[in-house]
C-alpha cells in the first residue's frame, strides 16, 4: 500500500543535498567509512558545532531546550507528558512550561553560564508546530538576542508542510521529524488518533495522513536547504522490520541523518505501551536495526533528552536554571565566552586529529582483530570520568580502521554518596558484557575485582587521554598480549543478532 502511495520516494535517486552517504561525519570524524564523501563547506559549517548532528561535536558543545510548546496534535502510544517532573529523563517531561519571554530569560541565563551552548531547541513537551505561535515567537526572540546560536525544532511532522516557509524565515537551520512508519498498517499500532484542522482521524486513515504530511514536509525542508534529521522510535514487534524502509524513503527525500532510538516504556511512565507491557529493544536489537538501516548513516549518540534539558548531551543542568532562580531581568549575553570556547574546540580538534593519526599507526599490525571498549567520559572528548560516577558509558568498536562509536549505554550510577551500590555494579557489568575493557579516569578496588571476574578489564592508564587514542592504544596492547599468549581472545556474546527479516531489509537497502 505504502509503495503505491509513495512512488516518488521509491523511485527517486537520493536528493542532491542528501548527505546520508557521508553519515554525520563533520570533517574531524573518526570513522573512515564516514569520511568517504566529505561534507560540503556549507553543510560542515552547519553541523560542526551541533551536538546532535555531529557525533564529534557532542563532546564539546551543549544544547538547551525551552519548553514553550505544550500542545500536541497527535497521540503516540509511547507518550505521557509530565509537566512538573524533575526525576525522569525522557522526551515529553519538563519541570515547568515557559512563555516565549520566560524562555528568553532562561536562554540568556544559560548562555552566560554555559559557554559550550551552541543550540537552542524547541522539542515540546508537546509538538513544536502544534504551538506554532509560541515556537516562532521564541525563535525570533532568541535569534535577535543570540545570533551566533543555532535554532533547532523537533516535530511529529503533521503540521510541517504549511510551516516550512515560516521555519526558513525564522532562520531555523535544523529540524527533526519523528517518522516511525511509512505504512499505515504499522502506524495504526503506534498512533490512536491525529487531529488536523479541527477534525480527528483514527486508525489507518490517521496514519496515512500523518505519513503523507511528514514526507511532504521532509522533501520541502530539503528543497529549502534546511537540514532535516529523522527520529524513529524502535518498537520491537511493531516497526523493527519496517525501519529500513523508512530509512530508504526519508533518505531519498533528502533527510540528512536518521536517529533510530529505543522505545522507553517503563510502566511507571504511564504510557499506553508501558501499561500494556510493550517492551523496548535491547541494546543488541537496537544495534541490529541501526545496522540494517545503513550503519554509518545513523546517529548513535542520542540521549533521548527531556524537553527542558540543558547542557552537554547526557548531562542535565536544567534545575540550575529554574525560573525561580533567575533574575527578573535577562542576563547580559556572553558571546565572547562562546567565541573563546569555539577557539578552544578548534585547538582540541587539531590535537585530536594528530592523536588519531598516531594511534592508527599503532594499530596497523592488529590484522582483523576487532574489540569493543567502554569509556567513561564527561565531555571534551577525553577519558575523564570516574567509573563510579558514570551514568552512561560510550561503547567503541576498535579495529585497524579506527575507533567507531557503536552506542551509549545508560546505567545506574555505582557510587552514590561515597558508597558502592552492588545492584548498580551488576547492571553495569550486564550493560558492558560485549566489551573487553572499560576505560575510566579512576576505578575503585571493588568494581575492579567484579569487572575482572566478568572478563572486562578495568583500565585507568588512559586517564585524560583522547578517547579515540585511548581506545586504539588499548587495542594495540590487547593484540600484543594475544600474540604473547597472555590473553586468549574469547568471543563475546554476538552483539548484533540480525534476524532473517532484518537481513533481507539490509540487503534491499
Ligand atoms: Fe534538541 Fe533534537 Fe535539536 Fe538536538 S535533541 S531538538 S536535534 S538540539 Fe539530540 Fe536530544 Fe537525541 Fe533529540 S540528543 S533527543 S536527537
Ligand atoms: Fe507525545 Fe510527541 Fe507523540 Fe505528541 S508527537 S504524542 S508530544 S511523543
Amino acid at each position: 500500500m505504502t509503495k503505491d502511495r509513495l512512488p516518488l520516494a521509491a523511485e527517486l535517486p537520493p536528493a542532491a543535498n542528501c548527505r546520508f552517504g557521508a553519515g554525520c561525519a563533520d570533517g574531524d570524524g573518526i570513522q573512515p567509512h564516514e569520511t568517504e564523501r566529505p561534507l560540503s563547506p556549507e553543510i560542515a559549517a552547519k553541523v560542526q558545532d551541533h551536538p546532535c548532528y555531529s557525533e564529534q561535536a557532542h563532546h564539546h558543545f551543549a544544547r538547551m531546550h525551552v519548553a514553550v510548546a505544550p500542545a500536541c496534535n497527535i497521540q503516540c502510544h509511547y507518550c505521557n507528558r509530565k509537566f512538573d517532573c524533575a526525576a525522569e529523563s525522557r522526551p515529553g517531561v519538563v519541570s515547568e512550561r515557559l512563555t516565549p519571554e520566560q524562555a528568553l530569560r532562561k536562554v540568556m541565563a544559560v548562555a552566560q553560564a554555559v559557554p559550550e551552548l551552541s543550540v537552542v531547541g524547541i522539542a515540546g513537551p508537546g509538538d513544536a508546530l502544534a504551538s506554532a505561535e509560541a515556537t516562532f515567537r521564541t525563535c525570533a526572540l532568541v535569534a535577535q538576542a543570540l545570533p551566533d546560536v543555532k535554532l533547532c525544532l523537533s516535530t511529529n511532522g503533521l503540521a510541517l508542510p504549511e510551516h516550512v516557509d515560516a521555519i526558513v524565515a525564522a532562520g531555523v537551520q535544523h529540524v527533526t521529524v519523528t517518522v516511525n512508519m511509512i505504512d499505515p498498517e504499522v502506524g495504526e499500532r503506534i498512533y490512536p488518533w491525529i487531529s488536523l484542522r479541527g477534525k480527528r482521524y483514527r486508525g489507518r486513515e490517521a496514519s496515512r495522513i500523518l505519513s503523507e504530511r511528514q514526507l511532504e514536509g521532509i522533501a520541502r525542508l530539503a528543497e529549502k536547504g534546511v537540514l532535516c534529521k529523522v527520529n524513529s522510535v524502535l518498537i520491537p514487534g511493531v516497526n523493527d522490520g519496517h525501519l529500513p524502509e523508512v530509512n530508504r524513503t526519508v533518505r531519498a527525500l533528502g533527510a540528512f541523518l536518521h536517529n533510530v532510538m529505543p522505545l522507553l516504556s517503563a510502566p511507571e511512565y504511564g504510557t499506553h505501551y508501558g501499561l500494556c507491557g510493550q517492551r523496548g529493544p535491547t541494546a543488541a536489537e537496537l544495534e541490529a536495526v541501526q545496522e540494517a538501516c545503513g550503519g554509518a548513516r545513523i546517529m548513535r549518540h542520542c540521549r533521548q533528552c527531556r524537553a527542558d534539558a540543558v547542557g552537554l548531551l547526557g548531562e542535565d543542568r536544567g534545575p540550575e536554571f529554574a525560573l525561580a532562580r533567575l533574575s527578573v531581568r535577562p542576563a547580559a549575553d556572553a558571546a565572547q565566552g562562546r567565541a573563546a570556547h569555539r577557539t578552544v574546540v578548534d585547538r582540541r580538534r587539531e590535537q585530536l586529529a594528530e592523536a588519531r593519526a598516531r594511534a592508527l599507526r599503532g594499530v596497523a599490525g592488529v590484522g582483523a582483530l576487532r574489540i569493543r571498549v567502554a569509556v567513561a567520559t564527561k565531555g571534551e572528548g577525553q577519558v575523564n570520568e570516574h567509573f563510579g560516577h558514570a551514568r552512561e558509558f560510550q561503547v567503541y568498536e576498535a579495529s585497524a580502521e579506527g575507533a567507531r562509536l557503536v552506542g551509549v549505554r545508560r546505567v545506574a550510577q555505582y557510587c552514590v554518596g561515597g558508597e558502592g551500590e552492588e545492584d548498580a555494579l551488576e547492571s553495569v557489568v550486564r550493560a558492558l558484557s560485549d566489551c573487553v575493557a572499560v576505560l575510566a579516569s579512576r576505578i575503585g578496588r571493588c568494581p575492579q575485582e567484579r569487572l575482572r571476574e566478568a572478563g572486562i578489564e578495568p583500565v585507568q592508564e588512559h586517564a585524560f587521554a583522547w578517547i579515540e587514542e585511548a581506545v586504539l592504544a588499548h587495542l594495540a596492547i590487547y593484540a600484543e598480549r594475544i600474540a604473547g599468549g597472555e590473553v586468549v581472545h574469547a568471543p563475546r556474546p554476538e552483539p548484533v543478532p540480525v534476524t532473517p527479516e532484518l537481513r533481507e531489509a539490509r540487503e534491499a537497502s
